[in-house]
């Protein structure tokens, strides 16, 4: 047995499933998760020292590569200075100043803890502000664990095959109402049966939770005139795409603006921050200026503010970090694409900035029932195949993957002639 396989037994005698996030656990991919160790750029290391390059980035937040060492030092520097004080700081300030000059629809921005507080925030606002309960979200799409979200869920949801979350009110689930991404026509029916009624339109500008699906032409303009339209307020959930698919993000790469936007992962620098805004006239109704109400003991925390804004100012002051980003992503797919044509497999490799996803399929995959119905266990396969040559991906289908900036073109071309040695393993 090596050490991973020792620790997964040990953590599951303490641990629900031995996990503290259902996507670890490998469920979909069987096997046992690996237990990290350490990391540094753009490799992992695990329990018994083996190494990985790495595909997911924590999820996103380590867009510069692990152990990025002004992070590093930033982080010792501030913990001197105590690690939590529950009052307001000058740091916070800096980092809204920081947020509010990368994203020029955001007047006020609350931090948080996670992306969920920041999406759950979010739709609470939209509802205060606008006297109406329902909201619309998207299939696939995931907004973090909040209860109103769990409904036709992506991740770990869509992974582990939940079709619905025990717990959860039947009045909560009504009032989220779903249709399939990229549906415009879908979203104008549901707003018109339910006139008046919907509070939000929430959606991941470009997803990552059912793999990397991008919006077709004209979806998110439709939406953002229904939006204006309706009286809806319009919500860009950019916990993976901000300040990673641009400085400004997904509003920025895709050119719509929202109303109000959530951020999470890269925010954070691998610390556990979120954070919402957008204009003054909507988040003036968060307390303590109005009545919808939210808090944290751990909101804008020290630590976490300065390995988030240590990020983030490094991303805003060298914006050529995304022409790497971009360029090292095409390189990757441009290589998988020659392997994986010369295999035969049908399949599709779906791209935005440094995000990417290959789905076995011979048919685009732009939706749930698209990325549900691709050849997912031979996805599994090829995971494990990957792992085995120390090639570290999202072990789903159902997730993007993210490249971070340590990585180099050796590292790509290695991951290149792992899939090629994958795929004659596994066909
Ligand atoms: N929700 C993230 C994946 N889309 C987190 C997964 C994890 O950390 O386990």
């Amino acid at each position: 047995m090596n050490k991973s396989e020792q620790l997964f037994q040990r953590a599951q005698l303490s641990i629900p499933g031995g996990v503290n996030s259902p996507v670890r656990a490998f469920k979909s991919v069987g096997g046992t998760p690996v237990f990290m160790k350490s990391a540094k750029g753009a490799y992992l290391y695990d329990a018994d020292g083996k190494k990985y390059i790495d595909y997911i980035a924590s999820w996103g937040p380590m867009i510069l590569g692990h152990a990025y060492e002004p992070v590093v030092s930033a982080i010792r520097e501030y913990a001197g200075y105590s690690t939590s004080f529950g009052a307001p700081t000058e740091l916070e300030i800096e980092m809204a100043e920081l947020i509010i000059s990368m994203a020029p629809n955001v007047d006020l921005v609350r931090m948080v803890s996670s992306g969920t507080e920041a999406c759950m925030s979010a739709v609470r606002l939209a509802r205060g502000f606008t006297g109406k309960n329902k909201i619309i979200k998207f299939e696939g799409n995931y907004h973090g664990h909040a209860d109103c979200f769990l409904v036709k869920a992506g991740s770990g949801v869509a992974t582990l095959n939940i079709q619905s979350v025990p717990g959860i009110t039947a009045g909560v689930s009504n009032d989220t109402l779903t249709c399939a991404y990229n549906d415009l026509a879908a979203v104008k029916t549901l707003v018109q049966e339910n006139k008046n009624e919907i509070a939000a339109i929430i959606i991941e500008p470009v997803a990552g939770n059912m793999g990397c699906i991008l919006p077709q032409p004209g979806f998110l303009e439709g939406l953002r005139k229904i939006c204006d339209e309706e009286n809806i307020i319009f919500i860009f959930d950019e916990v993976m795409t901000g300040f990673r698919l641009a400085a400004g993000g997904a509003q920025e790469k895709l050119n719509v603006k929202a109303d109000l936007i959530t951020y999470g992962k890269v925010i954070g620098g691998g610390m556990p921050v979120g954070a919402f805004g957008g204009r003054k006239e909507i988040m003036q109704h968060i307390a303590p200026l109005g009545n919808v109400y939210q808090a944290g003991t751990l909101s804008g925390n020290p630590i976490a503010m300065i390995a988030g804004y240590t990020t983030v100012k490094t991303l805003k002051d060298d914006p050529s970090i995304y022409s790497q980003l971009e360029e090292k992503t095409n390189y990757l797919a441009d290589g998988l694409h020659k392997v994986l044509m010369h295999s035969g497999i049908p399949f599709v490799i779906n791209r935005c900035g440094s995000m990417i996803s290959i789905h076995f399929s011979d048919h685009a995959v732009n939706d749930f029932a698209t990325v549900a119905s691709a050849n997912n266990k031979f996805f599994n396969k090829y995971f494990h195949s990957m792992l085995k040559r120390g090639v570290y991906l999202p072990p789903s289908a159902f997730e993007s993957w993210f490249l971070n900036n340590a990585l180099t073109k050796e590292d790509i071309d290695l991951t290149i002639k792992a899939t090629k040695e994958s795929l004659e393993e596994i066909l």
